[in-house]
Protein backbone atom coordinates (compact mmCIF):
# COMPACT_ATOMS: atom_id res chain seq x y z
CA UNK A 1 0.00 0.00 0.00
CA UNK A 2 1.25 3.23 -0.91
CA UNK A 3 -0.62 4.98 1.79
CA UNK A 4 -0.91 4.87 5.58
CA UNK A 5 -3.94 3.22 6.80
CA UNK A 6 -6.39 5.96 7.73
CA UNK A 7 -10.23 5.25 8.43
CA UNK A 8 -13.07 7.35 7.63
CA UNK A 9 -13.61 8.64 10.77
CA UNK A 10 -10.04 9.66 11.24
CA UNK A 11 -10.50 12.00 8.20
CA UNK A 12 -13.82 13.11 9.85
CA UNK A 13 -12.30 14.02 13.10
CA UNK A 14 -9.44 16.06 12.01
CA UNK A 15 -12.04 18.35 10.36
CA UNK A 16 -13.53 18.91 12.69
CA UNK A 17 -11.34 19.28 15.37
CA UNK A 18 -9.49 21.51 13.21
CA UNK A 19 -12.05 23.75 12.40
CA UNK A 20 -13.62 23.92 15.80
CA UNK A 21 -10.12 24.66 17.34
CA UNK A 22 -9.82 27.51 14.68
CA UNK A 23 -13.17 28.70 15.27
CA UNK A 24 -12.92 28.99 18.98
CA UNK A 25 -9.93 30.85 18.92
CA UNK A 26 -11.52 33.32 16.55
CA UNK A 27 -14.54 34.04 18.55
CA UNK A 28 -12.36 37.08 19.83
CA UNK A 29 -10.03 38.76 17.88
CA UNK A 30 -8.10 42.28 17.18
CA UNK A 31 -8.78 42.60 13.63
CA UNK A 32 -11.91 41.27 11.67
CA UNK A 33 -11.70 41.78 8.03
CA UNK A 34 -14.93 41.28 6.31
CA UNK A 35 -14.12 40.25 2.51
CA UNK A 36 -11.27 38.53 1.04
CA UNK A 37 -11.07 40.89 -1.94
CA UNK A 38 -7.84 42.61 -2.87
CA UNK A 39 -8.35 45.09 0.10
CA UNK A 40 -8.68 42.67 2.43
CA UNK A 41 -6.35 40.45 2.19
CA UNK A 42 -3.39 42.90 1.80
CA UNK A 43 -4.66 44.25 4.81
CA UNK A 44 -4.70 40.91 6.23
CA UNK A 45 -1.33 40.20 5.37
CA UNK A 46 0.19 43.31 7.09
CA UNK A 47 -2.11 43.25 10.19
CA UNK A 48 -0.93 39.40 10.61
CA UNK A 49 2.78 40.50 9.85
CA UNK A 50 2.92 42.91 12.43
CA UNK A 51 1.31 39.94 15.10
CA UNK A 52 -2.18 41.02 14.85
CA UNK A 53 -4.87 38.23 15.57
CA UNK A 54 -6.57 38.84 12.55
CA UNK A 55 -9.58 36.80 11.15
CA UNK A 56 -11.11 37.39 7.34
CA UNK A 57 -14.86 36.46 7.21
CA UNK A 58 -15.68 35.61 3.16
CA UNK A 59 -18.93 34.64 2.18
CA UNK A 60 -17.74 32.80 -0.96
CA UNK A 61 -15.52 29.79 -0.49
CA UNK A 62 -12.67 31.08 -2.84
CA UNK A 63 -10.89 34.58 -1.35
CA UNK A 64 -10.03 37.24 -4.07
CA UNK A 65 -13.30 38.65 -4.82
CA UNK A 66 -12.92 40.40 -8.22
CA UNK A 67 -9.07 40.19 -8.52
CA UNK A 68 -8.86 37.07 -10.42
CA UNK A 69 -9.92 39.16 -13.79
CA UNK A 70 -9.43 42.35 -15.05
CA UNK A 71 -12.56 44.36 -16.85
CA UNK A 72 -15.25 41.92 -19.03
CA UNK A 73 -13.99 38.93 -17.80
CA UNK A 74 -10.67 38.98 -19.27
CA UNK A 75 -8.38 37.87 -17.03
CA UNK A 76 -5.63 40.68 -17.20
CA UNK A 77 -5.00 42.70 -14.22
CA UNK A 78 -4.08 46.47 -14.07
CA UNK A 79 -2.22 48.17 -11.66
CA UNK A 80 -1.07 51.98 -12.10
CA UNK A 81 1.87 53.01 -10.18
CA UNK A 82 2.93 52.70 -7.12
CA UNK A 83 0.15 49.79 -6.33
CA UNK A 84 2.93 47.96 -8.70
CA UNK A 85 4.92 47.87 -5.13
CA UNK A 86 2.69 45.77 -3.18
CA UNK A 87 2.91 43.25 -6.17
CA UNK A 88 6.90 43.43 -6.07
CA UNK A 89 6.53 42.70 -2.42
CA UNK A 90 4.54 39.42 -3.00
CA UNK A 91 6.28 38.96 -6.07
CA UNK A 92 4.26 38.95 -8.79
CA UNK A 93 5.61 39.44 -12.06
CA UNK A 94 4.26 42.03 -14.19
CA UNK A 95 4.91 43.90 -17.33
CA UNK A 96 4.80 48.21 -18.52
CA UNK A 97 2.29 48.60 -20.87
CA UNK A 98 3.01 52.44 -20.56
CA UNK A 99 4.83 54.72 -18.35
CA UNK A 100 2.69 54.33 -14.86
CA UNK A 101 0.39 50.97 -16.21
CA UNK A 102 1.18 47.68 -15.53
CA UNK A 103 -0.53 44.16 -16.49
CA UNK A 104 -0.06 40.86 -14.73
CA UNK A 105 -2.42 37.67 -14.51
CA UNK A 106 -5.25 37.55 -12.43
CA UNK A 107 -4.60 33.76 -11.40
CA UNK A 108 -1.25 34.17 -10.34
CA UNK A 109 -1.75 38.29 -8.78
CA UNK A 110 -4.61 36.73 -6.62
CA UNK A 111 -3.21 33.57 -5.75
CA UNK A 112 -0.01 34.53 -4.80
CA UNK A 113 -1.58 37.29 -2.74
CA UNK A 114 -3.54 34.88 -1.01
CA UNK A 115 -0.83 32.58 -0.10
CA UNK A 116 0.57 35.72 0.68
CA UNK A 117 -1.63 36.60 3.73
CA UNK A 118 -2.28 32.95 4.68
CA UNK A 119 1.91 32.90 5.26
CA UNK A 120 1.61 35.95 7.45
CA UNK A 121 -1.02 34.43 9.57
CA UNK A 122 -4.32 35.52 9.09
CA UNK A 123 -7.17 32.86 9.78
CA UNK A 124 -10.01 32.41 7.22
CA UNK A 125 -13.46 31.65 7.41
CA UNK A 126 -14.87 31.14 4.37
CA UNK A 127 -18.22 30.38 3.06
CA UNK A 128 -19.72 32.66 5.90
CA UNK A 129 -21.24 36.10 5.40
CA UNK A 130 -21.48 38.53 7.74
CA UNK A 131 -25.30 39.95 8.17
CA UNK A 132 -24.85 42.14 11.03
CA UNK A 133 -22.66 43.65 13.82
CA UNK A 134 -22.12 43.55 17.67
CA UNK A 135 -22.41 47.12 18.94
CA UNK A 136 -21.56 48.27 22.29
CA UNK A 137 -21.64 51.28 24.36
CA UNK A 138 -22.07 54.53 22.48
CA UNK A 139 -23.09 52.08 19.20
CA UNK A 140 -19.19 51.50 18.58
CA UNK A 141 -18.68 48.40 16.64
CA UNK A 142 -17.19 45.40 18.82
CA UNK A 143 -17.97 42.59 16.42
CA UNK A 144 -19.90 40.79 13.39
CA UNK A 145 -22.92 38.60 13.36
CA UNK A 146 -22.07 36.26 10.90
CA UNK A 147 -23.98 32.35 9.62
CA UNK A 148 -23.31 29.92 6.90
CA UNK A 149 -23.56 31.68 3.38
CA UNK A 150 -25.85 29.36 2.20
CA UNK A 151 -28.01 29.48 5.20
CA UNK A 152 -27.86 33.00 4.95
CA UNK A 153 -27.97 33.87 0.85
CA UNK A 154 -31.50 34.83 -0.31
CA UNK A 155 -33.27 33.08 -1.28
CA UNK A 156 -33.15 30.64 1.47
CA UNK A 157 -33.17 26.97 1.20
CA UNK A 158 -33.18 26.79 5.39
CA UNK A 159 -35.29 29.35 7.45
CA UNK A 160 -34.73 29.58 11.10
CA UNK A 161 -31.38 29.24 11.55
CA UNK A 162 -30.47 31.86 13.99
CA UNK A 163 -26.43 33.15 13.29
CA UNK A 164 -23.17 33.68 16.02
CA UNK A 165 -21.44 36.09 16.43
CA UNK A 166 -17.54 37.24 16.81
CA UNK A 167 -16.30 39.67 18.69
CA UNK A 168 -13.12 42.13 17.54
CA UNK A 169 -11.49 45.12 18.96
CA UNK A 170 -11.93 46.70 15.20
CA UNK A 171 -14.06 45.66 11.98
CA UNK A 172 -12.50 46.31 8.58
CA UNK A 173 -15.23 46.65 5.64
CA UNK A 174 -13.76 45.50 2.91
CA UNK A 175 -16.96 43.99 1.19
CA UNK A 176 -16.68 46.10 -2.03
CA UNK A 177 -19.30 48.11 -3.61
CA UNK A 178 -22.11 46.88 -1.72
CA UNK A 179 -20.15 47.72 1.84
CA UNK A 180 -22.20 45.42 3.70
CA UNK A 181 -21.25 45.97 6.87
CA UNK A 182 -22.08 49.85 6.79
CA UNK A 183 -25.39 49.00 5.40
CA UNK A 184 -25.87 47.75 8.27
CA UNK A 185 -25.13 50.71 10.11
CA UNK A 186 -27.42 53.18 7.22
CA UNK A 187 -30.24 50.71 7.64
CA UNK A 188 -30.17 51.61 11.93
CA UNK A 189 -29.83 55.52 10.66
CA UNK A 190 -26.37 55.31 12.72
CA UNK A 191 -24.49 56.58 9.36
CA UNK A 192 -24.86 57.42 5.82
CA UNK A 193 -23.59 56.09 2.77
CA UNK A 194 -23.65 58.28 -1.09
CA UNK A 195 -23.28 55.62 -3.25
CA UNK A 196 -20.08 54.99 -5.31
CA UNK A 197 -19.93 57.78 -8.39
CA UNK A 198 -19.33 57.16 -11.45
CA UNK A 199 -15.90 56.02 -13.53
CA UNK A 200 -12.78 58.52 -13.44
CA UNK A 201 -9.84 56.64 -12.62
CA UNK A 202 -7.62 59.57 -12.29
CA UNK A 203 -10.01 61.07 -9.76
CA UNK A 204 -10.68 57.73 -7.71
CA UNK A 205 -7.71 55.99 -6.83
CA UNK A 206 -6.08 59.23 -4.89
CA UNK A 207 -9.14 59.42 -3.20
CA UNK A 208 -10.26 56.46 -2.78
CA UNK A 209 -6.96 55.67 -0.89
CA UNK A 210 -7.15 59.29 0.99
CA UNK A 211 -10.61 58.37 2.31
CA UNK A 212 -9.70 54.71 3.52
CA UNK A 213 -9.72 54.81 7.63
CA UNK A 214 -12.45 54.67 10.17
CA UNK A 215 -15.74 55.47 8.80
CA UNK A 216 -17.74 54.91 12.54
CA UNK A 217 -16.56 54.35 15.49
CA UNK A 218 -14.60 50.38 15.84
CA UNK A 219 -15.43 50.37 11.70
CA UNK A 220 -12.93 50.94 9.09
CA UNK A 221 -13.93 50.92 5.23
CA UNK A 222 -11.08 49.56 2.69
CA UNK A 223 -11.30 49.24 -0.99
CA UNK A 224 -14.26 50.02 -3.10
CA UNK A 225 -16.23 50.18 0.29
CA UNK A 226 -15.18 53.52 0.54
CA UNK A 227 -15.93 54.74 -2.59
CA UNK A 228 -20.12 53.88 -1.78
CA UNK A 229 -19.38 55.39 1.69
CA UNK A 230 -17.78 59.34 0.35
CA UNK A 231 -19.66 58.70 -2.93
CA UNK A 232 -16.05 58.70 -4.62
CA UNK A 233 -15.76 58.18 -8.79
CA UNK A 234 -15.26 54.39 -9.72
CA UNK A 235 -11.85 53.37 -10.96
CA UNK A 236 -13.35 50.59 -13.34
CA UNK A 237 -10.69 47.27 -13.73
CA UNK A 238 -7.56 48.78 -12.05
CA UNK A 239 -6.29 47.70 -8.69
CA UNK A 240 -3.92 49.65 -7.51
CA UNK A 241 -5.78 51.65 -5.53
CA UNK A 242 -7.31 48.35 -3.53
CA UNK A 243 -3.97 47.11 -2.60
CA UNK A 244 -2.47 50.84 -1.05
CA UNK A 245 -6.24 50.73 0.43
CA UNK A 246 -6.03 47.63 2.21
CA UNK A 247 -2.23 48.90 3.28
CA UNK A 248 -4.04 52.33 4.80
CA UNK A 249 -6.63 50.10 6.65
CA UNK A 250 -4.16 48.08 8.64
CA UNK A 251 -2.37 51.11 9.59
CA UNK A 252 -6.03 53.17 10.43
CA UNK A 253 -6.39 49.56 12.41
CA UNK A 254 -3.01 49.69 14.69
CA UNK A 255 -3.54 52.88 15.04
CA UNK A 256 -6.80 52.10 17.22
CA UNK A 257 -5.27 48.82 18.51
CA UNK A 258 -2.76 51.66 19.93
CA UNK A 259 -4.94 53.95 21.64
CA UNK A 260 -6.77 51.28 23.19
C1 LIG B 1 -18.61 38.12 3.88
C2 LIG B 1 -18.57 39.31 1.89
C3 LIG B 1 -19.81 39.92 2.23
C4 LIG B 1 -20.42 39.57 3.45
C5 LIG B 1 -19.17 40.68 0.30
O1 LIG B 1 -15.37 43.19 -4.41
P1 LIG B 1 -14.04 42.90 -3.85
O2 LIG B 1 -12.96 42.49 -4.78
O3 LIG B 1 -13.60 44.20 -2.96
P2 LIG B 1 -12.35 45.16 -2.94
O4 LIG B 1 -12.86 46.46 -2.46
O5 LIG B 1 -11.22 44.55 -2.24
O6 LIG B 1 -11.93 45.31 -4.49
C6 LIG B 1 -12.81 45.84 -5.41
C7 LIG B 1 -12.41 45.39 -6.82
O7 LIG B 1 -12.48 43.99 -6.91
C8 LIG B 1 -13.39 46.02 -7.78
O8 LIG B 1 -14.51 45.52 -7.86
C9 LIG B 1 -13.05 47.24 -8.47
C10 LIG B 1 -11.66 47.79 -8.43
N1 LIG B 1 -14.01 47.85 -9.13
C11 LIG B 1 -13.89 49.13 -9.77
C12 LIG B 1 -15.21 49.56 -10.37
O9 LIG B 1 -15.22 50.68 -10.92
O10 LIG B 1 -16.21 48.83 -10.32
O11 LIG B 1 -14.15 41.78 -2.74
C13 LIG B 1 -15.14 41.86 -1.74
C14 LIG B 1 -15.23 40.51 -1.09
C15 LIG B 1 -15.78 39.43 -2.03
O12 LIG B 1 -14.92 38.31 -1.98
C16 LIG B 1 -17.16 39.12 -1.47
O13 LIG B 1 -17.54 37.77 -1.68
C17 LIG B 1 -16.99 39.46 0.00
O14 LIG B 1 -16.16 40.61 -0.01
N2 LIG B 1 -18.22 39.81 0.70
N3 LIG B 1 -17.98 38.43 2.70
N4 LIG B 1 -19.80 38.67 4.25
N5 LIG B 1 -21.60 40.11 3.84
N6 LIG B 1 -20.16 40.77 1.22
Amino acid sequence: MLFDKIEEKDVTKAIVEGFSAMLSEHTENDVIIVGGGPSGLVAGRELAKKGVKTLIVERNNYLGGGFWIGGYLMNKITVRAPGNTVLDEIGVPYEEYIKGLYVTDGPHACSKLIGAACDAGVKILNMTKVDDVVLREKNRVAGVVINWTPVSALPREITCVDPVSLQSKVVIDATGHDAEVVKSLVSRGFMKAKGFGAMWVEKSEDAIVEYTGEAYPGLIVSGMAVSTVYGLPRMGPTFGAMLLSGKKAADAALDILNEQ
